[in-house]
Parts: structure tokens; sequence; C-alpha cells
């Protein structure tokens, strides 16, 4: 769950997900849900387009003050900064209405604005679906409290702590 409280001008970098998890393949993708009215001015996501595709694995880092720290991980590079250059880049994003979803891959560069509103809350709950190609990684990188000991690099992902929703 993302909240943004009314007035709150915390961002949320610009990162793309999959770094920060053990996860290992191409089919691994989110789904953002809107739970208050979502605008410009009350921090919608924004995407690089076509960035799932760059195969570029981008350093995570806390998303709060005082968050849980990242040991580096192998091949990751440090985001570039986006803000300051934005006009190279094709961002995209979209006004939502409660209830409304955005489906996107782990790979895809996403952030937000904070919330400039007063007058509402935003709230984005959302869940993280991999398919058959998904394999576990260890290691070195992705968020402590998102590991697996029983797990080995390349396992399969299907366990009680990523348990399996659509048997073939
Ligand atoms: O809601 C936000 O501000 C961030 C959401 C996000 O990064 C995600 O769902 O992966």
């Amino acid at each position: 769950m993302f909240v943004k409280e009314e007035g709150s001008d915390h961002p949320t970098r610009w990162h793309n997900d999959q770094p920060y998890w053990p996860v290992r393949g191409r089919q691994v993708m989110s789904f953002w849900l809107a739970l208050d009215e979502v605008t410009a001015d009350s921090g919608r996501l924004e995407f690089v387009a076509g960035s799932h595709n760059w195969e570029r694995w981008f350093q995570p880092e806390p998303f709060a003050p005082g968050g849980a720290d990242y040991e580096r991980g192998e091949n990751y590079e440090d985001m570039p900064d986006i803000d300051a250059d934005r006009g190279a880049y094709n961002l995209i994003g979209w006004d939502m209405q409660p209830g409304d979803v955005i489906a996107f891959h782990a790979m895809a560069v996403h952030g937000a604005g904070g919330n400039h509103r007063l007058d509402r809350r935003r709230r984005g709950y959302t869940v993280r679906y991999c398919g058959d190609d998904a394999t576990y990684f260890g290691g070195p990188g992705p968020n402590a409290g998102l590991r697996n000991p029983n797990l080995d690099t390349g396992d399969d992902l299907a366990s009680e702590q990523y348990p399996v929703v659509w048997p073939a």
C-alpha cells in the first residue's frame, strides 16, 4: 500500500521494481489499484514509456528517510536524474478514479510527485504477479525482507512465501 497523506510533498523516487525484488525472469508485473481519485497534483504515477525494455537494473534506494539500506547489486547502475531532463524522456501517466488499475512491467521506470491536495489522500494498493519464467534470486541487491532463506538463486519461485495463484 502506498499512501500519500493530504499535503505530503514526499515524492516517490524514480525507480524500477525488479531490482528491489529477489526475482528474475521477464514475466513479472504489478497491478496498482487506486483507492482515491488520483490526479497530477495528488501524486499520480508517471512512467518512462518503453523503459521496461531497456534491460537496465537501477540500484535500489530507500523510499523514505531512514528506510532500509540496500547493498550494491552486481551490474546495477544509478538512476539518471530524470527530473532534470524531463524533455529527454517519453513520460506518461493517467488520472485515475477509485477502482481504476494500472498494470505495468516490473522493469518499467516509474515515480510520482507529492500529494499537493489538501482535500484528499492518495492511496494505491498494489499486487505483484509473476509468470512461469520467474525464478528466485538471492542477491546481492534485492530487499532483504523479501528474501527467502529456503530458496536458492535459480529455484522456482513457487513457495509458501510466493504462492501459486493460477496452477497450470
Ligand atoms: O504509489 C507510489 O507512489 C509508488 C508505487 C510503486 O512504486 C509501485 O507500485 O511499484
